[in-house]
């Protein structure tokens, strides 16, 4: 059986857990508790070497590390509702605007969060290496986060959904990084009119 290590409360645990409800699936849990550090424990630092959550092992013991690719092969496992598109050509949509939102502006949330809050003083990032906070890079962060809001303000003027016509696992992590965002204080500027009616309609839809 498959079996799913997470922990509810983090942002990337959540991007899978929304997919999960909205399709209906229910895995195997075990809660790893970030907050009282479980995740540098030896035995699960055994288990996932990179220390991260969400992990899902799968039926034959691979192990998959990143959300997309969980999300990959339970939607291949589970086509009904579909998140990752219907056409080789949304397909492709939802992947180019997760790819985008990732990068940009999930990493600019992460980014501010790791390199501000006090808690994660030497651990700027995730795993065994402990990295200082560098301030300059939450400075920088917002910086992208201001660039980002008004491009995907833009997109949403212009497509109900991210990827397009359909409701797509693109719009699941685009919630995601919003809730993050609130973290930081950060949240969709108020002159961001398409993205704010978007965030409603997404609320409703995972309701
Ligand atoms: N690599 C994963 C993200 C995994 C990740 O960063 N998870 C965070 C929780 S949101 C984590 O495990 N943090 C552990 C830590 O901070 O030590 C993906 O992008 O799909």
């Amino acid at each position: 059986m498959m079996k799913l290590y997470t922990f509810d409360l983090a942002p990337n645990a959540r991007r899978l857990q929304l997919f999960l409800d909205y399709k209906g699936i229910e895995l195997e849990t075990q809660q790893i508790d970030l907050g009282a550090l479980e995740q540098h424990g030896e035995e699960y630092a055994a288990f996932n070497p990179l220390r991260t959550i969400p992990a899902l092992e799968l039926e034959d013991g691979t192990l998959l590390t990143e959300v997309i690719a969980q999300v990959a092969f339970l939607e291949s496992q589970y086509p009904e509702k579909p998140l990752l598109g219907s056409t080789d050509i949304e397909r492709a949509q939802v992947l180019n605007w997760d790819h985008l939102l990732m990068i940009s502006g999930f990493a600019a949330v992460r980014d501010i969060f790791r390199n501000s809050v006090k808690g994660f003083k030497d651990r700027a990032s995730t795993g065994a290496l402990p990295l200082s906070q560098i301030p300059d890079l939450a400075a920088r962060g917002k910086l992208q986060l201001h660039d980002f809001w008004p491009m995907v303000d833009k997109r949403l003027g212009n497509s109900p959904w991210l990827a397009g016509d359909n409701f797509t696992y693109a719009d699941i992590d685009l919630y995601c990084m919003v809730e993050f965002s609130g973290w930081v204080k950060e949240g969709i500027p108020d002159e961001c009119a398409n993205l704010k009616a978007w965030h409603e309609r997404t609320s409703a839809k995972l309701a």
